[in-house]
């Protein structure tokens, strides 16, 4: 009697499972609604942001370190040469102080170049370069990381605003990515010189950016602009 009402059970149990296949299947391995991979993208795209994030941030704090060593540089060289302006460029409000009777009219002497500034004029690049050969000069270069740190010490004696930008004698008008001066040499490249603001190191605007600022908004570092962007011209003469 046992064995028979076992077996009644087994039979009933297998049609009623072959007759209801889906509903087993459905109870154990439910389908994936399209609101599941909706959620798997986020996550996806929310791990991508995040991870841009501490790209972006690590590239920052590596541009920090990097402008500190060379100050540090700059100091220790100052102080081994007895540079007047052995000051530190960040800190410092105090006007480095010009070698006596060495240069003329406006300029001022910025570790043996006289240089200047011109504050109250804003030109495209061919203007301002202009402007620079009026006064007996051109447009600014730097010989190395010292005249550079040199530069930016005094650019911001002179206060200017964040939004305001300066140009130089550097471009890549005549091959695109090759960075010249525009005595023809080579432009050095990278850190200390070039910026990077975002998510990699200036030059990065290509055929639209063929002119070379100090970037107001990047501390002055150097970034590539459009030429005819308005912006102040920072002469020089060099000593002959
Ligand atoms: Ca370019």
């Amino acid at each position: 009697m046992v064995l028979t009402a076992a077996v009644l059970w087994m039979v009933v149990g297998a049609v009623w499972a072959q007759q209801k296949p889906g509903n087993l299947y459905e109870e154990h391995f439910p389908p994936i609604h399209l609101n599941c991979t909706q959620s798997l993208t986020d996550l996806l795209l929310l791990r991508q942001e995040n991870r841009l994030s501490e790209l972006t941030l690590a590239e920052e704090a590596s541009t920090a370190v990097l402008k500190e060593a060379v100050q540090l540089l700059t100091d220790i060289r100052n102080s081994l040469t007895g540079n007047p302006w052995a000051e530190s460029a960040v800190s410092s409000n105090r006007s480095p102080t010009p070698a006596p009777g060495s240069c003329s009219g406006n300029f001022v002497n910025i570790g043996g170049t006289c240089l200047y500034l011109a504050t109250d004029t804003v030109a495209v690049w061919g203007t301002a370069r202009q402007f620079c050969q009026d006064l007996g000069g051109d447009l600014a270069t730097f010989r190395d990381a010292n005249a550079f740190a040199e530069t930016l010490i005094y650019i911001k004696n002179l206060a200017l605003a964040r939004t305001a930008n300066v140009w130089i004698g550097g471009y890549d008008q005549i091959a695109e990515g090759n960075w010249i001066w525009i005595s023809k040499e080579p432009m050095p490249r990278g850190s200390p010189f070039w910026g990077a603001i975002g998510f990699g190191r200036e030059p990065r605007g290509g055929l639209g950016e063929n002119c070379a600022i100090l970037y107001g908004v990047d501390d002055f570092m150097i970034h590539d602009a459009p030429c005819t962007w308005k912006c102040k011209p920072l002469c020089q003469i060099m000593h002959s």
